[in-house]
C-alpha cells in the first residue's frame, strides 16, 4: 500500500499533475529581518563571505560562509524559540521528531482584508468562516495565513509606523482557538514574524509566539507563493537546519499539490 502511494506520488509529479510551490523567499543580504526595539539585541542580517573562487584561495573551487539571526528570511520558529515553550525536550530544531516536518497545510486567504487594513487581525469567527465552506481545520495540520504581504516592497513589508510596524497577524483569541479546539501542528505568515506587527501590545503580547510554543506548535515566517495554493490540499515539507539548541532556522518550504 505505501510502495504504492509513493509510486503514484513520483508518477504524478513526473506526468505534470503534481506540483511542486517553492514557498521560500530569496536570502541575501537585502532579506528584511525583524526590527525590535532597541533596548532588545537585534538580529543581524545574513551575509555571505567567499571562501575561494576558483581562485589562489582555492583553484578549483567555489564556496561561502555564511551568518545570520536564525529567525531570518523564510523560517521555522521552534518551540524553544519562547520562554513559554523553553521545557519542551523536542522542541528545538535538532530534536523535532521529523515526522512533524512533512504535514498538510489549510490555506486561509485574507489578502483583501489586510490589503484594506495592515493592522487586520485573523479570528476564530473568520477562520470559522473558512471552514464553513472548506472543511473543518484537522489536528496536526498547518494554517497558513495568506495575505500577501510577500508581493510588496522591503519598506512597505516591514512598514514601520512612529508606534511600531503595522502588519497583519493573528489575533490572541485566534491562537487560543487554534491551539487548543484544533491542536493545529502550526502558524505560518507572509509577514516577517508570525505575530501582528502591533502584537507587542496585545494580552498577552505576541500571542502566536506564546500560545503556538507554549503548546509545542511551530511557526513558519516569510513565505511567499501562498496564492498558488489551494485553500486544502497541499503537503508542505519544513525540515529547520539540525542546528544543536536551535530556536529555529532559515528553511526552504516546498509544498506538493494537485494543478
Ligand atoms: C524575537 C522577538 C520577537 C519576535 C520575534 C523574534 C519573531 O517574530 C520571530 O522571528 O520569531 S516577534
Ligand atoms: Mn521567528
Amino acid at each position: 500500500m505505501t510502495t504504492e502511494t509513493l509510486t503514484n506520488l513520483v508518477s504524478e509529479m513526473a506526468a505534470g499533475s503534481l506540483r511542486v510551490v517553492d514557498l521560500t523567499v530569496p536570502l541575501s543580504a537585502a532579506t528584511p529581518v525583524i526590527g525590535l526595539p532597541e533596548e532588545f539585541s537585534p538580529s543581524p542580517a545574513f551575509k555571505l563571505e567567499q571562501i575561494s573562487h576558483y581562485d589562489d584561495r582555492g583553484p578549483a573551487w567555489y564556496w561561502n560562509s555564511f551568518s545570520c539571526g536564525e529567525h531570518t528570511g523564510t523560517h521555522f520558529d521552534a518551540p524553544g524559540h519562547w520562554i513559554t515553550g523553553q521545557d519542551y525536550a523536542d522542541g528545538y530544531t535538532d530534536t523535532i521528531p521529523p515526522g512533524k516536518l512533512v504535514a498538510a497545510a489549510n490555506v486561509i486567504d485574507v489578502s483583501t482584508e489586510s490589503a484594506e487594513n495592515p493592522d487586520f487581525l485573523l479570528t476564530s469567527d473568520r477562520i470559522r468562516e473558512w471552514e464553513a465552506v472548506h472543511g473543518r481545520i484537522a489536528a496536526g495540520t498547518w494554517v497558513l495565513m495568506r495575505t500577501d504581504w510577500s508581493k510588496r516592497t522591503a519598506e512597505d513589508f516591514l512598514n514601520y509606523a512612529e508606534d511600531g510596524p503595522h502588519t497583519p497577524g493573528p489575533s490572541v483569541e485566534c491562537m487560543e482557538f487554534l491551539a487548543h479546539d484544533r491542536d493545529i501542528l502550526g502558524f505560518g505568515v507572509e509577514t516577517v514574524g508570525t505575530d501582528a506587527g502591533q502584537a507587542f501590545t496585545f494580552d498577552p503580547a505576541f500571542p502566536a509566539h506564546q500560545l503556538m510554543h507554549s503548546n509545542n506548535k511551530f511557526g513558519l515566517a516569510s513565505l511567499t507563493n501562498l496564492d498558488q495554493l489551494p485553500p486544502t490540499g497541499a503537503v508542505i515539507i519544513t525540515p529547520p537546519l539540525k542546528i544543536v539548541t536551535g530556536s529555529g532556522s532559515p528553511l526552504r518550504v516546498l509544498a506538493l499539490t494537485s494543478v
